[in-house]
């Protein structure tokens, strides 16, 4: 057995050392040291070995399997270094070469609009709210003064879920969970940006568009505080020359209610194809809140009074980027919105 070992030991060390090819060196693992090898076959005999020659044939058998183990490996690292370094030499690396450019993206123009929106409103005092775009008939209609046979209905067409559950055709009601959330403290200074829909589309009117509404609640609010909040965040969106004015007008959820208008942003008010030749751009609707909106978020408006607005984002942002397209803003068309 002694002997046998010891053959082993020689033919493997001498193919080890003859074969210069990793595939080789792997078969000749298999051929020593596999399951099916040479060395465990003679293992396999120790059984008819007497008492005391088993430990020290045991002990041989270790060493040969140890070195044939030893010379396998250090081939088989020789071998792939120098298939390293045969790549290496076939590879030449210019590390002064620039890099492959990451082209930067940025926010849609109407995410900037609503993100400018909100860090101006944030800075006057208001805190941004958020409601479901999937709406109870309550808070879109009846909350906001629109009882369920009311006219102003037909103002807006709806698209109904079902009887009683519409997509929001405004943010309003948003607003109305505010109120009811304050639970009658004071004061109530949100602002509510989002997605609207409504049953319109042409060049003009998408049937989802986004809104960014505003309500304050609090004693002794008037429609100056109103004025004070719109020119501020108009100077802050639009530039400090700009001018503001208010127009009788109509809503249901609010008593007086107010279109305001900012002076044309495209020829600062002298009349131009933008504002119609009127120097004009009507950008927002307003008015103080009707009682029995506030009576339906819990105040009473005996004791309280407040202001709410709302605007079009789409609008703000085609006047702001000279946009003369509503749909553009939809088309995802990377050629139109990386110019924002
Ligand atoms: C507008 C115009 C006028 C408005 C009213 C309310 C609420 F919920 F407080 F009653 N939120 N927003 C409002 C008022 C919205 O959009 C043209």
């Amino acid at each position: 057995m002694k002997d046998s070992l010891l053959e082993i030991k020689r033919n493997a060390l001498e193919a080890i050392e003859r074969y210069n090819d990793l595939d080789k060196i792997n078969e000749l693992r298999v051929k020593y040291l596999g399951k099916k090898g040479e060395l465990t076959a003679i293992l396999k005999g120790m059984g008819k070995l007497s008492k005391e020659e088993r430990p020290v044939m045991g002990e041989l058998a270790n060493t040969v399997r140890d070195a044939i183990n030893d010379a396998l490996e250090e081939k088989t690292a020789v071998l792939k270094e120098a298939v390293l370094n045969e790549k290496l030499a076939a590879e030449t690396i210019d590390v002064t070469m620039s890099g492959v450019g990451m082209p930067q993206g940025h926010f849609h123009p109407l995410t900037q609009v609503i993100n400018d929106a909100k860090r101006i409103f944030n800075g006057l005092g208001f805190e941004v709210a958020e409601g479901p775009e999937i709406e109870s008939d309550y808070y879109n209609f009846e909350a906001l003064n629109l009882p369920p046979d009311h006219p102003a209905r037909d103002m807006q067409d709806t698209f109904y879920i079902n009887d009683k559950v519409v997509l929001r055709t405004q943010t309003s009601g948003v607003q109305v969970h505010s109120m009811e959330k304050m639970n009658g403290k004071l004061p109530v200074k949100v602002i509510a940006p989002g997605r609207v829909y409504r049953k319109d589309d042409d060049a003009t009117h998408s049937p989802m568009f986004h809104q960014i509404e505003g309500l304050l609640v609090d004693e002794n609010i008037t429609m100056a505080d109103l004025k004070g909040v719109i020119l501020a965040f108009v100077h802050e969106m639009f530039g400090p020359d700009v001018k503001i004015r208010l127009r009788p007008s109509y809503f249901p959820f609010t008593e007086p209610s107010a279109e305001i208008d900012i002076s044309c942003v495209a020829c600062g008010g002298k009349g131009c194809r933008v504002c119609s030749h009127t120097g004009w751009l009507e950008i927002l609707g307003s008015g103080m809140v009707h009682p029995n909106v506030l009576r339906a978020g819990g105040y009473d408006p005996e004791k309280v009074t407040g202001f709410a607005f709302g605007m079009g984002v789409e609008r703000i942002a085609m006047l702001r980027y000279d946009i003369n397209d509503l749909r553009l803003l939809f088309a995802n068309d990377e050629r139109f919105l990386e110019q924002f």
